[in-house]
């Protein structure tokens, strides 16, 4: 890759004019893409256990609807976001394969564990909350149908994030024990949420060619001051105490300050050994080997068809 390529591209990039899956990239560009839009898929996949963990156990039948249906479209989220990882030129079963052997990650937060009614609530007000602090820049992505994919997923993200909003809403105007649970929810994810942006700026391996790319249109550090902001608020006005004594108004910086993050957590977490790290990873090989047959039976019947009009 000589100069005056590298610096054709960069001058589309910055013209903002979208790259499409054939343009001459980068090596590097198409490497980050496959990284991210991979682990994003991974996420949305693995994404689907914790509050699949609830279907069968929603409080009422129109709890249930909603729930099934939020996560009916996670699984349609990883589909999408893995077609256009697909058009860099990896394929699912390169993916697939490097998410079960560690080698691809996904969502940190995807390795804790819903407890009660109330995590369902909090998983929708604050995960698909901060997804969308994230996603809805990721739908300017200099990247075509990664920012293609990302205007859809924003507006299921929305709805996901108002049903979660409604639950811990009406369990923290319910009886004593309801409002006790919504708060239990809040203390046991805020911190973990606050983590899904990602290392803060200073050790953000990728954030600046991210940017320079414009792949990422804020750094992670941004968009988590933007999600406390926007998110203290909605959990004051239903009577929720955030757990972080150092959380705090600045009326000079116009947001607010909070506490020091537990990186050692973050970085355990990440590196597989998080509360349900194991029995996440566990899931997605039993599903992938039970599916086995039918990847098989597709490609037979393909070859068979292909050989009857080749005849
Ligand atoms: N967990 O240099 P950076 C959802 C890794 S939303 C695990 O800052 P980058 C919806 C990072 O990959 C959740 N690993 O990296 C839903 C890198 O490692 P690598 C998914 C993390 O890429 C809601 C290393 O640390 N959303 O699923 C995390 O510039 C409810 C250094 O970090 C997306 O994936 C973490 N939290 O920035 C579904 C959005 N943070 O790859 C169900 C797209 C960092 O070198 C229910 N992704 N790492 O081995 C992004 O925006 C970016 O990739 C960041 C990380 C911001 C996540």
């Amino acid at each position: 890759e000589d100069e005056a390529f590298l610096a054709a591209f960069q001058a589309r990039i910055d013209a903002e004019e979208k790259i499409e899956p054939n343009d001459p990239m980068p090596e590097g560009y198409r490497k980050t893409l496959v990284r991210q839009i991979g682990q994003h898929a991974h996420s949305e996949i693995v994404g689907m256990l914790p509050e699949g963990n609830w279907i069968t156990r929603a409080p009422s039948l129109r709890r249930k609807a909603a729930l099934l249906a939020k996560v009916q479209d996670e699984g349609g989220h990883g589909l999408y976001l893995y077609s256009a990882a697909e058009t860099l030129g990896v394929s699912r079963e390169e993916m697939t394969e490097e998410l079960l052997s560690g080698k691809a990650k996904y969502s940190s937060i995807f390795n804790y564990p819903t407890q009660t009614w109330a995590d369902i609530g909090a998983i929708g007000w604050l995960v698909d909350g901060a997804a969308i602090m994230n996603q809805i820049p990721l739908c300017r992505c200099s990247y075509g149908p990664y920012a293609r994919a990302m205007i859809r997923v924003c507006k299921e993200e929305s709805f996901h994030q108002r049903q979660g909003y409604e639950i811990m809403m009406r369990l923290a105007r319910g009886t004593p024990e309801q409002k006790e649970m919504a708060q239990d929810a809040l203390n046991r994810w805020w911190w973990p949420s606050l983590m899904m942006f990602g290392p803060s700026d200073g050790d953000s391996q990728h954030s600046d060619q991210s940017m320079k790319w414009k792949i990422k249109r804020f750094t992670n550090d941004e968009l988590r001051q933007k999600f406390v902001d926007a998110t203290v608020p909605q959990g004051e006005f239903i009577g929720l105490t955030f757990p972080d004594p150092d959380l705090k108004w600045n009326e000079e910086k116009g947001g607010y300050d909070f506490g020091a993050i537990d990186w050692d957590e973050f970085w355990r977490v990440v590196k597989g050994h998080g509360p349900m790290n194991r029995e996440r990873i566990e899931a997605r090989r039993k599903a992938w080997e039970d599916g086995a047959w039918v990847r098989e039976a597709a490609l037979a019947h393909a070859e068979k068809r292909k050989a009857r009009r080749e005849a």
